[in-house]
């Protein structure tokens, strides 16, 4: 027959060993990182494909099967993005196509935005791992978040009564907070009394952009906030639906973690014994 595939001899079980050590490989070798990402929206996604893109070992954590998080609708279910300048430069850099809807703003289609971004994080070699929701974190006697402690998402949607599974835990150099509005790692330590959480204010576009990205930063030992965890974090006014704060926040975010690193890197060695 002309159009006919004839397809591998691999069976069943070569297809369950193929996916269970591949995943195994992945996660045994991401069980210690130089960065944990929690939250695959585009903060999270431009932060890990920046530190991936220079070389660190940078894992990124996602409670849902798909990425992106409100990247691929802009703003009440329409699927359409915009950004303002200077932010269409990172659009080009991803090789997004958009339109001048008017002077310093720019419209973009949503799925093919957030494809984009999720492909060019992939493609930097950022690794994922997916239906995983943060559940904790690791934190070190002085005070310092060490790592984070996380579920599967189907685990955590069970009621307790039917089942208590424990969660494991990933150790890291440096946790990003990227899970937008809700800074779920921040309520978890405000929780605790450890941090001070004052929740994002009324939509200000005009202010909350500039905001959010000088703000976009460590705030508290081995822990840093991007994208609209950065708002919450420190009482900032929202956006709405414009993404150019979200993409250059998780830009600073990488370059604030590679200075993170750097200097933890110096005192490590500064504090080793001469040989
Ligand atoms: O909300 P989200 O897109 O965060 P962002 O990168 O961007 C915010 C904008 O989408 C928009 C806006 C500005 O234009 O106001 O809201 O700051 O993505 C957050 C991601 O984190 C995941 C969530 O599923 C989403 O994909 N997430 C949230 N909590 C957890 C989590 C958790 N506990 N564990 C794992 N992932």
């Amino acid at each position: 027959m002309g159009n006919s595939v004839s397809f591998s001899s691999a069976g069943e079980k070569d297809i369950t060993r193929a996916i269970l050590r591949s995943f195994a490989e992945q996660l045994d070798e991401y069980v210690e990182s130089e960065v944990v990402i929690v939250g695959g929206g585009p903060s999270g996604l431009m932060a890990g494909m920046g530190l991936a893109r220079a070389g660190r070992k940078v894992l990124l954590i996602e409670r849902n099967n798909y990425l992106g998080g409100g990247f691929w609708i802009g703003g009440y279910l329409m699927n359409k993005l915009t950004v303002r300048a200077p932010a269409h430069l990172i659009l080009d850099d991803l090789g997004i196509p958009y339109d001048e809807a008017t002077d310093g703003l720019y419209v973009a289609d949503g799925p093919h935005a957030c494809s984009k971004l999720i492909a060019a994080a992939c493609d930097a070699g950022l690794r994922i791992l997916s239906m995983t929701t943060l559940d904790d974190v690791v934190l070190r006697k002085g005070g310092r978040v060490a790592g984070v402690v996380v579920n599967w998402t189907p685990v955590n949607a069970l009621p307790r009564q039917i089942t208590c599974v424990d969660p494991i835990a990933l150790e890291t150099q440096l946790v990003i907070d990227a899970t937008g509005h809700d800074a779920c790692i921040l309520r978890r330590l405000r929780d605790r009394g450890l941090v001070e959480l004052p929740d994002y204010g009324s939509m200000d576009v005009a202010a909350s952009e500039d905001a959010v990205v000088e703000y976009t930063g460590q705030v508290f030992p081995g822990l840093m906030v991007c994208g609209m965890a950065v708002a919450t974090a420190h009482g900032l006014a929202r956006m709405g639906p414009t993404f150019g704060a979200m993409l250059e926040s998780g830009k600073k975010a990488t370059a604030e973690a590679l200075a993170v690193l750097e200097r933890e890197r110096t005192r490590v060695r500064d504090a080793a014994p001469v040989a």
